[in-house]
């Protein structure tokens, strides 16, 4: 039999609903699901990960249904308890490592319990994967709730190739040194053939404390380790530009009847208003997005040009997330008092500056904001990535429309094109809406046509290509060390 490709990540690439009883099973929508198709769609292959659902609501013949339902998609399930979730997901995950990798001191609990349950459950996992896993098989195991898998694979299966891709931010020395259990967890993800970024600068970060934590030799980008090359190397995710692209075409093609509830609206909005200019910005509500930054710095820009009121309007969706740790419910907090605090100053009869959506759209809704806004405004204060930046580019299918980003986005480093900012620099926000809003066409059509190049030949599908060759090549290393 042919040699597999196994994929394990937190979450499956699937969502599972119990209600009333019933067991639904609906697809995943995120970059991740999408950008790993190609290599999942294998026959031979297999996604593991947690189905969502937890151990004290499903009784045996549940537990049965989850099996055979994902086992039809190539997928096997990682069974978490309650106290699994509030420890591992919650806790080590979102409250430790989460906050420390985007710099987030402040908001970082290290707690001991928690980093008990996270060895626990990576264990959990390393038992799924060993039941499935053959000798010459590839593993590709993803994000910074799996830390420790690499290792604990290869502890029981040393002749199994095993990449890993980090999806945040790896910090640098000064902040990993914090965490009390760094060699260890420094010692997990060695366990790997290859480990991957999405930026040089991350890559950098980490080989920085695999020398100053671990006193490990490394070479360019290869690191000495146990008889073994572990390599490091940077792959910018990509997305599924033809996916955005299309998609935003046939929308603009669709007649007003076919058109959705909220693309109507914005026609609405666009034929009373013809020159009020759309800005949007989407993110998952957290705080290491930058959203009351980018509130603040568009009141500011109101005070400091008013002659754009009524002239520009802000359209946020804000996407819930992990409304169980208490830093998500303080920004949600402030997040809306931001809002009405901004909406009831400068409203006006005819114009409300903030549109504010707390809730997650269906693809064709996030087509329609993304096709209607003139520009995205993209602030996080720290992000290992952003999808959306390179998202709202490929939807610009007449080539205008202006980004508007963050140089603590990962997605910066490849998007120069873009007006990039310093998310903490009020005024240089501000001043970047008026040249946005300013901008003359042919320049928007200039930047965005060689950005669309860019998104277009790295797509997510190149990108997992790329990261599996380099997986593939690790083997031919490890050859010629065996000969030497
Ligand atoms: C992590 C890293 C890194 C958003 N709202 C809706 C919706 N979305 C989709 C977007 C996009 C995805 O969710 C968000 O991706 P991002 O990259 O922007 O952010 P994170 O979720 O924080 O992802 C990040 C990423 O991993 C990949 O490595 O880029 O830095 O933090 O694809 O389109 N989709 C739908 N409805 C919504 O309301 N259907």
């Amino acid at each position: 039999m042919d040699n597999k490709t196994i994929i394990v990540s937190n979450r499956l690439p699937l969502q599972l609903h119990l209600s009333d009883g019933q067991l639904k099973m609906t697809p995943s929508v995120g970059g991740l699901a999408t950008g790993m198709e190609s290599v999942h769609k294998d026959e031979e292959g297999l996604w593991i990960g947690w189905s969502g659902l937890v151990e004290e609501d499903l009784d045996q013949d549940t537990h049965k249904e989850i099996d055979q339902l994902v086992a039809k998609e190539n997928c096997a399930t990682v069974s978490l308890t309650q106290d699994d979730v509030n420890n591992f997901y919650y806790g080590l995950s979102n409250r430790t490592l989460w906050p420390l990798f985007h710099y987030f001191m402040e908001y970082t609990e290290f707690e001991i319990q928690y980093w008990e349950s996270y060895k626990a459950v990576n264990q959990k996992f390393a038992n799924v994967v060993l039941q499935h896993i053959e000798d010459g098989d590839q593993i590709w195991v993803h994000d910074y709730q799996l830390l420790l898998l690499p290792a604990l694979i290869r502890q029981s299966k040393p002749n199994v190739s095993i990449g890993f891709f980090l999806h945040i931010p790896f910090p640098s020395y000064e902040i990993f040194r914090c965490f009390p259990w760094r060699e260890e967890l420094l010692h997990g993800v060695l366990g790997a053939d290859l480990i991957g970024f999405h930026t040089y600068d991350y890559e950098r970060h980490f080989l920085s404390s695999i020398k100053r934590i671990l006193r490990l030799d490394v070479n360019f980008n290869e690191i000495d380790y146990h008889e073994r090359i572990v390599k490091v190397d940077s792959f910018p995710m990509g997305i599924d530009y033809n996916k955005f692209h299309d998609a935003a075409k046939s929308h603009r093609k669709l007649c007003s009847e076919e058109r959705s509830e909220l693309q109507q609206k914005l026609d609405e909005h666009f034929e009373s208003t013809k020159d009020t200019k759309l800005i949007l910005s989407i993110d998952r509500l957290d705080y290491t997005k930058g959203i009351p930054n980018r509130i603040r710095a568009f009141e500011y820009f109101l005070n400091k040009y008013p002659e754009f009121k009524e002239k520009v309007r802000l359209i946020m969706l804000s996407v819930p997330s992990r409304s169980d740790v208490p830093q998500y419910q303080l920004l949600k907090k402030e997040t809306d008092e931001l809002v009405g605090r901004i909406n009831g100053e400068f409203s006006t009869v005819n114009w409300t500056p903030i549109w504010y959506f707390y809730r997650s759209l269906p693809f064709d809704n996030l087509i329609d904001l993304y096709s209607s806004a003139d520009i995205a405004l993209i602030t996080p204060i720290r992000d290992g990535m952003n999808l959306v930046a390179k998202e709202y580019v490929a939807t610009r299918t007449r080539k205008d429309g202006v980004l508007i980003l963050s140089e603590m986005a990962g997605a910066s480093k490849e998007m120069n094109e873009a007006i990039l900012i310093n998310p903490n620099n009020f005024e240089q926000i501000a001043d970047s809406i008026k040249s946005a809003i300013e901008m003359p066409l042919e320049q928007q059509i200039s930047r965005n046509h060689l950005l669309q190049k860019r998104l277009k030949r790295y797509s997510v599908e190149k990108w997992a290509q790329e990261f599996m060759k380099s997986l593939n090549a690790t083997k031919d290393i490890e050859k010629v060390i065996a000969l030497k």
